[in-house]
């Protein structure tokens, strides 16, 4: 749409963008975050186990009150607002032909309409900025359906709890948007909090609050984004998790999770080489996510660096979803200091993390950047991230 200051934060280039669009009164600010995920990847559609946190960069949902029964949502990354009538609003996914940075909100006033049964009439005007970079494994979208869907849990009194609102967040992901990812991402933006992590079971949806502990162990959480884009909707990810499905029918049980470490020698006899590896990946990854927490409860965050490189050993060699570039993120991050490091999120490119040092921080960031720069790779975004609180209404 118009410039705005970039330096702002993403609640107050919201709000400009809104005073842009109308002069109707906000009702509100609302805002969720991105996350990191410290372990536990690709297991989450698998009725596994994962460990993200919330992180500091947020994704901000300012919204205003229309008389015309419109559905109006514009955002900083678009340049033209979209617009549907909210008695349209059932049928519009699957479907839709909007365009896909707005299948998330609307995909989610859609995911509310339908959990709910409610028939807004009123309309609605929502204005959405983001310090969460987008195609950075940190789940820019998960932000978006997270703000979207507190602000319309309050605009609109569902009184929905923050499960039930992750559970519309997904099915706005899978259904209106087309990308076949679980909840992992949509309970972090919900449920985070601050310096801890949330132990989440993908089966049952219980959760458990793990104090990280990074700041008083005198750590940083790195992020180092490769810049190589992905995408959920298509290609690789899907596949893995076709793969995950045959897997699970051909060892006769619902989800992997239900395959322990002791069942993998069966599973080798019975399974193509691929569909194996895919499968020894979710089954020692849902085992690498329950010894962090054990690790962490027990011995503190410095103690949990080989099961980070383990996790990323296993995603490179076995589910074979990293990408040259964060190998050497990870490979230059830990030759350089760090405790540990990985990739993070759905893989194909996107962000790796390291754990790292307080005092080490600038020392990897620059052997990392260094590094790309001599094999030829685009310059990487490098930052701290801090653990942060899930969604919440700010004004
Ligand atoms: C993406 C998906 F959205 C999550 O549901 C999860 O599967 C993750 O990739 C991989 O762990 O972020």
């Amino acid at each position: 749409m118009t410039t705005h200051d970039e330096h702002a934060d993403a609640a107050s280039r919201a709000a400009a963008l809104l005073s842009e669009l109308t002069a109707g009164e906000p009702r509100g600010s609302w805002s969720a975050p991105g996350r990191v995920n410290l372990i536990g990847e690709h297991t989450d559609y698998n009725d596994g186990f994962v460990l993200p946190f919330a992180i500091d960069r947020r994704t901000s949902v300012v919204a205003a009150e229309r008389s015309d029964g419109m559905l109006r949502v514009a955002s900083t990354f678009a340049d033209e607002p979209v617009e549907v009538a909210l008695a349209d609003l059932p049928d519009l996914f699957p479907g839709s032909d909007v365009p896909e940075w707005a299948a998330y909100p609307i995909g989610v006033a859609w995911a509310a309409v339908a959990a709910s049964g409610i028939s807004p009439t009123r309309g609605l005007d929502l204005a959405i900025a983001s310090d969460v970079p987008v195609g950075a494994g940190l789940s820019s979208s998960a932000a978006i359906e997270g703000a979207t869907a507190a602000a319309l849990n309050d605009l609109w009194s569902l009184g929905f709890d923050a499960v039930a609102l992750a559970r519309i967040g997904r099915t706005a992901e899978n259904d209106a948007v087309g990308a076949p990812t679980g909840i992992m991402d949509q309970m972090a933006a919900m449920l985070g909090r601050t310096d801890a992590a949330i132990f989440l079971d993908c089966r049952s949806l219980d959760t458990d609050v793990v104090d990280l502990g990074f700041a008083a162990a005198g750590l940083d959480v790195l992020v180092i984004d490769t810049g190589v884009k992905h995408s959920h909707a298509t290609g690789g990810y899907r596949d893995r998790r076709d793969s995950c499905e045959r897997g699970a029918h051909a060892l006769g049980v619902p989800a992997l999770r239900d395959v322990s470490v002791g069942d993998l020698a069966r599973a080798q006899r019975l399974l193509d080489d691929t569909t194996f590896r895919r499968v020894r990946h979710i089954v020692t990854e849902n085992e690498r996510v329950r010894e962090t927490v054990a690790t962490l409860r027990a011995e503190g965050p410095r103690a949990i660096g080989g099961l980070l490189l383990a996790s990323h050993a296993s995603m490179r060699d076995d589910f074979e979803i990293s990408v040259p570039e964060l190998d050497t993120a990870v490979e230059v991050a830990v030759a350089t200091g760090a405790i540990g490091a990985r990739m993070t999120g759905g893989g194909f490119g996107g962000a790796a993390i390291a754990l790292v040092e307080h005092a080490a921080v600038e020392r990897v960031g620059d052997a990392v950047r260094a590094a790309f720069d001599a094999a030829g790779y685009g310059a990487p975004t490098i930052f701290t991230v801090a653990a942060s609180e899930g969604a919440r209404r700010d004004t």
